[in-house]
């Protein structure tokens, strides 16, 4: 079993349906001979779609995919039936991803907003009847439309994510700790440096106000050159309103430490180097002779809470000052938010046939699931059947006939059913 890396750039081809045929047909009943043309038009092609959620955050689940193709249009039946349109293929993406012409770099969109759809491939439109030829003088016309070829065309997908504060620092400065204490996000932390190995959203309310915070890797020295986990992940904070700057304070020299931060920040291509800052000094607690830093704002301790209600304090009254980050400006046709998406627990859980003994699970509360936790082991994996147990998909397998030893696939993974 293969699983993937965290992925937020992928290239794809999209290819929308074909419409369908036009029918040339002519009425038939008793008592009518001759009866005039009744051809229904072909069907449009399906459509392809890119939705944002703000359930996803990378784009793992498109990694190993590198062609999509929506559904084509059915032909026109007689008695003026149209044929049915071609199924949409619509593609979830985190929010903040932006969507490019891959050959020439238009951007086609920026999925800012929850809800945010890019019609990118559109299907192609169905043929005519032969009804629609009919004219006073040609009664019964054998002419018909061929359905429209659908829109292809290859895209680049780049997620950049949106937060209101981006936590920059050396590796184990605390920047994970920080964000489990004042959000209900859970990034893994650990007393070596490199534990975050991809970006992390929290969610932070505090006195009725609410914020995102993105937790990213470390840099370190040399970070522009490709040390470490390089900068590859500073495009998550170039939008981002505001970076707040983790020094651990029980390391020898802070002034440093900082400096060597700024400057890598100062190597990345952009201004994100230049955007509003705020220092602070992590691990007060450890209780230091500290050599002090200038820059720094305060001290923090993110395991007794020291100093954690005042910097939140400061950062809401910061952010009241600095304007909310923009899309990018892009050509391609967003349909804007359409109603909310559905909560946890209420979210559709789809199980679809393949073939025999193959059968496919779709929902988003899973997908979510495979993206933050890897299961990995045998313990893993029971913990993973666990949560399918959990959100009602073990009783929609069940319903929908798969027996042990069939294999089933979840976001491109084949897992074999057993109970
Ligand atoms: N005593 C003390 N330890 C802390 C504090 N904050 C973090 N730590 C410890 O410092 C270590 C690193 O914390 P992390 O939150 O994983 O650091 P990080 O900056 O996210 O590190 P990377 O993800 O590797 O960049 C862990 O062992 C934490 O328990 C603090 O306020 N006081
Ligand atoms: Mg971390």
């Amino acid at each position: 079993m293969l699983w993937r890396m965290w992925v937020d750039e992928v290239e794809l081809e999209l290819e929308a349906g074909r419409g369908g045929d036009g029918c040339v047909s002519f009425r038939r009943e008793k008592f009518v001979e001759f009866g005039g043309p009744d051809g229904g038009d072909g069907g449009c092609g399906g459509n392809i779609l890119f939705r944002a959620s703000r359930h996803l955050r990378s784009l793992s689940h498109l990694s190993s995919i590198r062609r999509i193709e929506a559904g084509g249009g059915a032909s026109g039946r007689p008695r003026n039936r149209t044929g049915r349109r071609g199924k949409d293929r619509i593609l979830e993406v985190p929010c903040g991803t932006v969507v490019r012409e891959a050959d020439h770099g238009r951007v086609l969109a920026d999925l800012f907003e929850e809800g945010e759809t890019l019609v990118v491939a559109r299907g192609g439109k169905g043929g005519k009847g032969n009804a629609a030829f009919a004219t006073p003088t040609r009664r019964a016309p054998r002419q018909r439309g061929l359905g429209q070829a659908g829109e292809r065309v290859r895209v680049r997908l780049e997620v950049r994510l949106i937060a209101d504060v981006g936590l920059v620092g050396l590796p184990n400065a605390g920047k994970s700790t920080l964000l489990s204490r004042i959000s209900a996000a859970r990034p893994r932390v650990a007393p070596y440096p490199f534990t975050t190995r991809q970006p992390e959203l929290g969610v932070v309310e505090w006195k009725g106000e609410t914020f995102t915070v993105a937790d990213l890797p470390g840099l370190i020295e040399g970070a522009h050159t490709g040390k470490g986990l390089g900068l590859r992940f500073l495009r998550h904070i170039e939008r981002t309103r505001l970076l707040l700057h983790l020094v651990d304070g029980s390391l020898p020299d802070p002034e440093r430490n900082y400096r060597l931060i700024r400057k890598e920040l100062e190597e990345y291509p952009g201004d994100t180097v230049r955007k509003p800052e705020m220092v602070v000094i992590t691990k007060s607690d450890l209780g230091f002779a500290r050599p002090r830093l200038d820059a720094a704002l305060m001290e923090i301790s993110a395991v007794t809470g020291e100093g954690i209600e005042s910097l939140l304090d400061h950062l809401i009254a910061k952010l009241k000052e600095l304007p909310a980050p923009e899309p990018y400006p892009a050509e391609g046709i967003v349909v804007p938010v359409s109603g909310a998406s559905p909560e946890r627990g209420a979210e559709p859980i789809e199980v679809e046939k393949v073939e025999e003994g193959i059968y496919e699970l779709k929902s988003a509360a899973v997908r979510r699931y495979l993206e933050k936790y890897d299961p990995g082991d045998l313990e893993g994996w029971r913990r993973f059947w666990r949560f399918l147990e959990r959100i009602g998909a073990v009783d929609e397998l069940r319903g929908a006939g798969v027996r042990d030893g069939e294999t089933v696939i979840v976001e491109g993974r084949e897992m074999e059913y057993f109970e």
